[in-house]
């Protein structure tokens, strides 16, 4: 556990220097009204980082992270499109679970990426820029469980959680066993705890398992796990300009995918946390953890489940904070770095820690890294022919 005592010194050390405490006293007059305070970031969602690496470009060889399931595609002599449909036609009828698989059609367009009344700006939410994007698909759900057990069966794929022998747990879900052998915490968020044998299979410890959340989504994949996935999928990772144009659906500097205020009707559109943080979840959501990802309305016109809230989503863009505010077109970030973008908040997010159940909201982690609330959905530059059989995309109950 020698590896464990590095990270955290090196947690430690970014949580200084990058600070985790923002000034977070910018808030437009006409977004929901909100306190601002040191807080506001101090969810430890940046701080589940598995060790600062060196930066990277993305020459990164994502074949070099299979065992076998990229290689059996890349391998064969039938097209990888083939290999793909060949894959989900013996896959298909293995499941007991209904798909949900389908993806939406996302118009290109204009729209304005990030705020000029940030929130949370260490976070880089701002400034507003112009962004044209061309016309893509996006996955009407996170990805879950059972999606991901089929890629597993059919490939072999061992994930970087069960590669290292731990993930990162939130104490409050550990049972007393597993938190009695854990000495080590995250010293800028001491909820989270490096647990041994705790990966998609066992999301919440060694003794935990999901054949009670099998249309939950699929926890503790790396980054370098959803971009294997969505390969095997015959889709990618959306980048940050599709994720946040595909959640604002058109609305102008909106905090949400349906708009400013968290409950118009009164109802929960997401799931997120209430009560005491991190101690205490009253659920009025419904969920104290994950819900499946089919639960709750659709939160915009594009019949898109649970964008914000539940899992936080990778996306495909190197993280950095500074952006410029010229007009560009299909951006995919930085060409280097050393962590991932992640959108979208979870079902650990709460106003007071956490306010990052947001369209502009962002976070990050290595892409090596894994926790108890990170998931991610894939999108599609053309619908793998797979899909296109299928009834299109988006819910019926959309806003
Ligand atoms: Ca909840
Ligand atoms: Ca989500």
């Amino acid at each position: 556990m020698e590896g464990f005592q590095f990270y955290f010194l090196v947690l430690f050390l970014a949580s200084c220097v990058v600070g985790v405490a923002p000034n977070a006293d910018v808030a437009a007059s006409e977004h929901e009204k909100h306190n601002a305070s040191k807080s506001d970031s101090n969810c430890g969602c940046d701080s589940t980082s598995r060790q600062t690496s060196a930066p990277t470009s993305d020459n990164h060889n994502i074949n070099s992270k299979c065992e076998r399931g990229c290689d059996t595609v890349s391998s064969t002599k039938i097209t990888p499109q083939e290999a793909v449909d060949n894959a989900h036609r013996s896959t298909d009828n293995n499941s007991p679970y209904p798909r949900t698989n389908q993806m939406v059609f996302i118009k290109g367009g204009t729209f304005i990426m990030g705020s000029d009344n940030q929130i949370i700006v260490a976070d880089g939410e701002g400034p507003a820029r112009k962004v044209t994007l061309d016309s893509f698909f996006l996955d009407v759900h996170e990805t879950s469980n059972a999606e991901f057990e089929l890629f597993v069966n059919a490939t072999g794929y061992i994930t970087e959680a069960e590669k290292f022998g731990n993930s990162f747990v939130v104490e409050t879900f550990l049972s007393k066993d597993v938190k009695d052998k854990i000495t080590q915490a995250v010293a800028a968020a001491p909820w989270w705890l490096p647990v041994e044998k705790a990966d998609w299979r066992h999301p919440f410890g060694p003794d935990s398992n999901i054949s009670e959340s099998m249309t939950h989504p699929v926890l503790h994949t790396s980054w370098n796990d959803a971009v294997n996935y969505c390969k095997w999928a015959g889709k990618r990772l959306p980048t940050e300009a599709e994720w946040e144009y595909a959640c604002r659906a058109g609305k102008k500097d909106k905090l949400f995918p349906w708009g400013d205020k968290l409950m118009p009707d009164k109802k929960y559109r997401l799931n997120i946390w209430q009560g005491l943080f991190p101690k205490n979840n009253s659920a009025k959501d419904g969920y104290v953890k994950t819900c499946p990802v089919t639960a709750f309305p659709a939160q915009n016109h594009y019949g898109l489940k649970n964008i914000v809230g539940n899992a936080w989503e990778w996306v495909a863009d190197w993280w950095h904070v500074r952006h410029s505010d010229q007009d560009v077109t299909n951006p995919t970030g930085p060409v280097s770095g050393v962590d991932r973008v992640k959108k979208g908040g979870s079902y650990m997010c709460i106003k007071s820690h956490c306010y990052r159940y947001r369209c502009g909201a962002r976070s990050q982690n290595t892409p090596d890294s894994s926790s108890s609330n990170l998931g991610f959905r894939c999108a599609a530059t053309t619908l793998p022919n797979y899909l296109m059989a299928e009834p299109p995309g988006g819910a019926k109950d959309e806003l």
